[in-house]
């Protein structure tokens, strides 16, 4: 079974993985230098069937960073929260103010104003993909914004068209100038992909792995961008390599962990996508209808901030 390789992942981070305090405080055990390989030919997708995923509220967040969007709002008016605690926890350090993470998303929702002050995630991924900054001079050592970026995504669906076989059909992340200013660095932070006969291979390259939390979601991420790549360019999805660096699982994880690999992967979803748009900017959560899921139960942990 395809998922048996983040079972594996998963087991042997937590037996052999190398203890170490990290950022969050949590620790983890951790590898370093981590890769699974996923077929996605016949709408197979690398989505777990050992615990829920919430596959939609990927799918939305996927849709989200296309549209280059930086600021929860929209991501809360769905009811999509992975991103909320960042902006939460700013809020309350700064104001004081204790609010719950309900109230906060309902606030950032209703309230405008809040939410350009208190919503924004810095420069993250969807503004660097469709809209990289390009500083242009401006006369005496000065240089200007220019009003548009580079749209990464939209230069990649025309180098698939146009350009097969380059190997340089990249999407990056990891704008070293903006990292600053992100509310989290790039996780997912570099996508490559490539033009094999009719078939189009996607690798992600990820830095720094939560491989409870995050990357049942980053892989479903990566291969929900090789299918969208794929229809816009009249190719047939090929296979998804992930590349993991710091590879992790938090302390506090345990009960996941164990109740995770005590489970046995069951059944084969697949990904329909029941219309094609012109563009792949205009795709829509309606579009995207997946078949033969039945995840063995949701398994609750706390994301390490
Ligand atoms: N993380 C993921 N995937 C993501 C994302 C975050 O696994 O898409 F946004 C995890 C990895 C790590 C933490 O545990 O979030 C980021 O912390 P750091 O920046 O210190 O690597």
């Amino acid at each position: 079974h395809y998922e048996q390789q983040y079972l594996d992942l998963m087991r042997e981070i937590w037996e052999r993985g190398d203890e170490r305090v990290d950022r969050t405080g949590v620790g983890t055990r951790s590898v370093f230098g981590a890769q699974l390989r996923f077929d996605l030919s016949d709408g197979r997708m690398p989505l777990l069937t050992t615990k829920r995923v919430y596959w939609k509220t990927a799918t939305r967040e996927f849709l989200w960073f296309l549209t280059g969007d930086t600021n929860i709002r929209k991501l809360c008016a769905q009811g999509v929260e992975i991103w909320t605690d960042w902006p939460l926890d700013k809020y309350r350090k700064a104001s004081g103010d204790d609010i719950s993470r309900a109230d906060f998303s309902a606030r950032v929702v209703e309230d405008e104003a809040f939410a350009r002050e208190w919503g924004d995630l810095g420069p993250v991924y969807g503004k660097q993909w469709v809209d990289w900054p390009v500083y242009e001079p401006a006369g005496d050592d000065l240089f200007r914004r220019r009003e548009y970026g580079v749209n990464q995504v939209a230069d990649v669906v025309r180098s698939l068209r146009t350009n097969p076989g380059s190997r340089r059909h990249i999407v990056e992340g990891w704008n070293v100038a903006e990292l600053d200013a992100m509310a989290l660095p790039p996780c997912h932070k570099t996508y490559q992909f490539h033009v094999s006969g009719n078939r189009l291979n996607g690798l992600l390259y990820q830095r720094s792995c939560d491989v409870a939390l995050g990357l049942p979601f980053n892989l479903w991420g990566a291969a929900l961008f090789i299918r969208l790549l794929a229809q816009q360019c009249d190719l047939e999805p090929g296979e998804l390599v992930w590349m993991g660096g710091d590879t992790h699982l938090y302390l506090n994880h345990a009960e996941l962990v164990e109740t995770q690999l005590a489970r046995k992967p069951s059944g084969d979803p697949r990904l329909a996508i029941l219309r094609r748009p012109d563009s792949i900017f205009d795709y829509r959560i309606e579009d995207f209808e997946v078949t033969g899921y039945a995840p063995q139960g949701v398994i609750k942990a706390d994301v390490a901030i």
